[in-house]
């Protein structure tokens, strides 16, 4: 149902209350823990610092079964001191929490086009063939037998699905050219790691979503050793109720593993005239989240990769860092102190069908 302006007007006196940010604050809800009743392992991002955190420990040893590096697996970390002196202490020790935890590790993004433009900045030609395939041969090679898959190439789309980005790699080795190179190096680095394409928004952006699925099947026909698809599901309140589903089904045509790998839901809006109450934001939050599971569930077993948030707590979200925090977000399954919100009964309802 769309509220009307009426409604939306008199929304924030009438629904004051049940805010879960005034005094009386809803009793967080009974929720079992994820792993258990998701049909595929369940992650959840995860930042170095965090292992120093009991709290956090505490929360994932009962909730996941896989993990995915935030940052610390991107160039941005690896190479921040250059091409010649990759850093690895971070990335080390997530693999090596992950094994003693016994959860399995997705690695977390070899070629993105946003990152590694400064490290790459002075090489041409031969050089940088040779950085490019190098890069990947070290990293993937480093990790070959730790780590269970990789997003090869990340968000190669442009936001408004009109085509492929252009980037440092794609000026050198074309749109799809970089791609393909990516995921052979990476093939040839570690043979058994299932190797991953990944995006956002493709269930939102109907262009993007066909953009993508073209993509797929244009890398699939020239042999490119591309096994599985993920589907970031950055998620926000007012995405049409259907195209989620409807979504996962076109992707699942390919016959592929099937990655939900970064989902989160936002209760922001752009919209400044949006007075609908944080109660009102949960519902429509709920609803989507639920749709996204349900999907996730209605997939043939082989196909279910795995099912990944972006991070646990609401203040370990990237959406809650910085200036970009407005105290408010609960994007996240668990609450602050690591209680149930909303979202994580939505998850288990869409597991189990509802
Ligand atoms: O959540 C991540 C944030 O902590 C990092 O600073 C940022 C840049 O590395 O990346 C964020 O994660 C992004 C992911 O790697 C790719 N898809 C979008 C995610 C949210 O921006």
């Amino acid at each position: 149902m769309t509220p009307t302006r009426r409604t939306l007007l008199a929304a924030p006196l009438a629904l004051a209350a049940c805010d879960r940010f005034a005094s009386a604050e809803p009793t967080p809800p009974n929720v079992p823990p994820l792993k258990p009743i998701s049909p595929a392992p369940f992650g959840t991002a995860i930042k170095a610092l965090q292992i120093d955190d009991p709290d956090w420990v505490a929360l994932a040893r009962a909730n996941v079964s896989q993990l995915t590096p935030e940052w610390e697996m991107k160039m941005e970390y690896i190479l921040a001191n250059g091409l010649d002196r990759p850093n690895f202490d971070r990335s080390d020790r997530i693999a090596a929490f992950a094994q003693a935890e016994g959860m399995a590790l997705h690695g977390h993004t070899l070629i993105w086009y946003s990152q590694g433009k400064e490290a790459f900045a002075s090489l041409s030609g031969a050089a940088f063939d040779r950085a490019f395939d190098g890069y990947i041969a070290t990293v993937a090679g480093r990790y070959r037998g730790k780590v269970r898959s990789w997003d090869v190439v990340n968000e190669p789309i442009l936001d408004d699905g009109s085509g492929m980005r252009d980037c440092h790699w794609s000026a050198r080795y074309g749109h799809d050219g970089y791609i393909l190179r990516a995921f052979e190096q990476a093939r040839a680095a570690d043979p058994e790691a299932v190797l991953f394409l990944n995006e956002y928004n493709q269930e939102s952006v109907p262009a993007k979503g066909a953009q993508f699925l073209k993509l797929v099947e244009r890398l699939l026909k020239v042999g490119c050793p591309l096994q599985g698809l993920g589907l970031q599901s950055h998620l926000w309140i007012d995405i049409q109720p259907g195209v989620i589903a409807a979504f996962m089904r076109e992707a699942a045509q390919f016959g592929l593993p099937i990655h939900v790998s970064e989902l989160d839901c936002t209760l922001r809006t752009e919209d400044r005239l949006d007075f609908r109450s944080q109660a009102e934001r949960l519902t429509a939050q709920s609803a989507r989240v639920a749709e996204l599971a349900r999907a996730f569930a209605a997939l043939p077993r082989a196909q279910q990769f795995a099912f990944t948030v972006w991070g646990l707590r609401d203040t370990d979200s990237w959406y809650r860092q910085g200036d970009k925090d407005d105290g408010k977000d609960e994007p996240l399954p668990f609450d602050s102190f690591g209680r149930p919100n909303p979202m994580a009964a939505a998850l288990a309802a869409g597991f189990g069908g509802q």
